[in-house]
């Protein structure tokens, strides 16, 4: 009993051995195409599938977190698929075999329909098929009868086994790790290979004191490592800038198609823009602030003439992300731009390598295309973008927004002389004025920071005199246009939360 037990945990790992071994070749021949890993495909469709409070909620509470798991998800869920199929296979090697044959197919079909920054037929199902070839002949080896000998007439083979499975091992983490040394070596080469010129129409110098001088708060200028993440991608695309191109096209008079080095030679400019995400809830993370040089994107525009009747911009990214933007905020002379740089180097691959669009007081979801291939000059009734299809608005400007960074909600603080921070936002038209209330008391004007420009966010800073007990403070901004955000609280979806900040300290 115990031998036969020792032998089927033996099979369930070696079924898992087969499908490790079988995903990372396929991830090897991903990364050399360029088409999809069909663990990768699978979790595409399903963010893409994911009901939208689901969605959201992955965005929110997990953040970036939630790709690693989802991937985690797939292979757990695969591991037992496989693990089942090789213990059934010590006895019909045929079915485990059908069972490796059937994940491979279904590895195919998703990677033949799921978004995805592969364009031809062939690159596009590469991965998937070789990952499926693997996994039947991996499978095969895996549960194949041992031929029969004189010495040992059990249906198991010890030796020969741990000779297939050992095997197996090497040719998966062989494959792995090729793939992460050459694959990723070469395009972190490309990245660190790219010389962004200086820019013909540098940003001013930060002027001083945009940055609160209060120990925990955001600093002005959000780090790239530090800078918020939202995308619905598990791989980060890895484009080669020497074969990246942007079209042009639509409602124009000519279609014009950019290389990464036609791009550069253009005039570009420098800015600081404050990102802010729709998904962010009252008071959260998902905002940062970066200077970025690009081409001014109302240049390119004018270049390809962009005909009469058009309202929008439809632009596309490598894996086939849409978003639709309002002509009007790319042309009336805000700086709106095909950033190729972010806080002093090139685009991390991240943040959209080797170019993303940016545009000064719109969401990131109906602005910010990352990795950025395509742009169609086209109207809004002719089409429907990514984010709208689940329940977004179609346009989104960014509210006007406040948080408190400083002191964190539940810090316990002394009685007597103290201090509030955080950040408040209004891009495009600028800070006028924050205020901050204690407890039900009345709106006390909080000290601006200077302002970097309209389209930055601006720090703030509150002193106040805090008495033993538990104290709210309640924060609220006021735009240049003398508008000052509303306390009704409204989630994210439709087209970005409002309500006001709050946050409790205890003072002993
Ligand atoms: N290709 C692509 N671009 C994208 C997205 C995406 O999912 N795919 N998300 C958008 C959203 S919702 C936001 S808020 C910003 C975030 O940019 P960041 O990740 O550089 O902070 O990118 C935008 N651009
Ligand atoms: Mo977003």
């Amino acid at each position: 009993m115990r031998e036969r037990w020792s032998q089927h945990a033996a099979a369930a790992a070696g079924g898992v051995i087969a499908a490790g071994t079988a995903l990372a070749v396929g991830y090897l021949v991903a990364a050399i195409t360029g088409g999809p890993w069909p663990v990768d495909a699978v979790g595409v469709q399903v963010i893409d599938w994911a009901p939208g409070p689901l969605k959201d909620f992955a965005v929110r509470e997990l953040g970036t977190a939630d790709r690693p798991l989802l991937r985690l998800g797939i292979g757990v869920v695969l591991a037992a698929a496989a693990a089942t199929a090789s213990v059934l296979g010590r006895r019909r090697p045929r079915v485990a075999v059908g069972i490796a044959f059937l994940l491979g197919l279904v590895g195919v079909g998703f990677a033949g329909f799921s978004r995805s920054a592969a364009t031809g037929v062939a690159e596009r199902l590469l991965p998937a098929i070789v990952t499926l070839v693997v996994a039947v002949v991996a499978m095969a080896l895996v549960v194949r009868r041992p031929r029969p000998r004189a010495e040992q007439p059990a249906g198991f083979d010890r030796r020969q086994f741990l000779l297939t499975v050992s095997a197996l091992a090497v040719v998966g983490a062989g494959s792995f790790a090729t793939t992460r040394v050459v694959s990723f070596g070469t395009s972190e080469s490309a990245r660190t290979k790219v010389r962004i010129p200086r820019p013909a129409d540098p940003a001013r110098p930060l002027p001083a004191g945009v940055q609160a001088d209060v120990p925990g708060v955001s600093s002005f200028v959000t780090p790239n490592n530090k800078f918020y993440r939202v995308d619905t991608l598990l791989q980060v695309p890895r484009i080669d800038p020497d074969q990246w191109e942007l079209r042009v096209h639509g409602m124009v008079d000519k279609e014009l198609r950019l290389s990464f080095r036609d791009l550069l030679d253009r005039r570009l400019v420098e800015r600081d823009v404050t990102l802010t995400c729709v998904s962010n809830e009252v008071g959260g993370p998902y905002v940062g602030n970066a200077r970025w040089i690009g081409v001014p994107i109302a240049d390119i525009l004018a270049e390809a003439g962009v005909r009469n009747g058009a309202d929008a911009v439809k632009s596309t990214s490598i894996d086939g992300l849409t978003i639709g933007t309002p002509l009007a905020a790319l042309t009336d002379g805000r700086d709106a731009l095909f950033a190729v740089a972010m806080n002093g180097e090139p685009l991390p691959f991240e943040h959209g390598f080797p170019v993303r669009m940016v545009v000064p007081g719109l969401y990131g979801y109906v602005s910010a295309t990352k990795w950025v291939v395509d742009v169609e000059v086209t109207r809004f009734q002719d089409f429907s973008a990514y984010w709208t299809d689940r329940g977004w608005a179609a346009e989104a400007p960014i509210k006007t927004a406040a948080r408190i960074d400083v002191p964190k909600g539940f810090a316990s603080i002394k009685p007597g002389p103290a201090v509030a921070a955080g950040v408040a936002w209004a891009q495009h038209r600028g800070i006028r004025k924050v205020e901050v209330q204690v407890d039900d008391g009345p709106w006390q004007e909080a000290e601006l920071a200077a302002e970097d420009t309209v389209d930055t966010w601006r720090h703030w800073t509150f002193r106040w005199t805090a008495t033993p007990g538990n104290h709210k403070l309640t924060v609220r901004a006021t735009d240049a246009d003398g508008t000052t955000q509303t306390d009704q609280r409204t989630p994210p979806r439709p087209n970005g939360s409002s309500g006001l900040h709050n946050t409790v300290v205890m003072v002993e």
